[in-house]
């Protein structure tokens, strides 16, 4: 993978992608804290580190709602506000493990796209695995969008699927909006099919990692990855309040 990126990119200038204003959004709550105070702050240093922007919000706003769908709202209402490019929307349980990429590699920027997601996918033994049958079900594809990050381009168009995002769980797809994986089962039956022109689906520079074996596994195939979205962190806490 990476010989092929690096035989295509000429020398320093071409390998450069043209920088943007790129803002971070993070949703955690107090009750997060065990982990989310240690991504929170590997997310500051690491946007302080590029000149991103990070805000971190804390607040459940739609409470008649699971919390992952006031993560959606906020974005939502984070994008129409701001002067950004893109804005980046990440899980609490993730985190930039080599922190001398940027964000610009995970965009992309490609005309006519509007969202760019992480894929809901797995490696074993250097394969990519659909993580949920599910999603290949709903999405009529291998290689399904994960809600846990995501890039929105600020752009009319970029707006509207944040807007049509949060109607289903009001309107249309009310009767799935609390079904796990909620937010991101609402992606794939009411939005993906309808913005798949506009949507692009990143499969290496984000990496689910379900447990300490995986990840080793990870780090001995293709080395340390860009970004982590990393279940043992929301796994070490479960464990840690089932001991209280
Ligand atoms: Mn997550």
């Amino acid at each position: 993978m990476n010989s092929i990126d690096s035989v295509e990119q000429s020398g320093p200038v071409a390998s450069e992608t043209r920088r943007c204003k790129i803002d971070v959004v993070v949703m955690a709550t107090s009750e997060i804290d065990d982990y989310a105070l240690e991504t929170l702050a590997n997310w500051q240093s690491y946007c302080s580190q590029h000149g991103y922007t990070l805000t971190h919000y804390d607040q459940q706003v739609l409470p008649e709602l699971h919390i992952n769908w006031s993560k959606i709202e906020l974005a939502r209402q984070h994008l129409r506000t701001s002067d950004c490019d893109w804005m980046i929307v990440a899980d609490a349980d993730t985190w930039v493990c080599d922190r001398a990429r940027r964000l610009e590699m995970f965009i992309n920027d490609e005309a006519g796209i509007e969202a760019v997601f992480s894929s809901d996918t797995s490696t074993r033994a250097g394969v990519l695995m659909p993580l949920s049958i599910r999603g290949v079900w709903e999405c009529r594809e291998w290689i399904c969008p994960n809600a846990g990050f995501f890039a929105i381009r600020n752009s009319s168009a970029g707006q509207k699927f944040m807007d049509e995002w949060m109607e289903l769980p009001f309107g249309r797809l009310s009767h799935i909006a609390d079904q796990p994986p909620r937010d991101q089962l609402v992606l794939w039956r009411g939005l993906f099919g309808k913005w798949r022109g506009k949507i692009r689906i990143d499969k290496w520079n984000v990496l689910r990692v379900l447990d300490d074996f995986n990840w080793w596994q990870i780090k001995a195939v293709f080395g340390e990855p860009f970004i982590a979205h990393d279940r043992r962190l929301t796994l070490r806490l479960k464990r840690k309040q089932k001991l209280q």
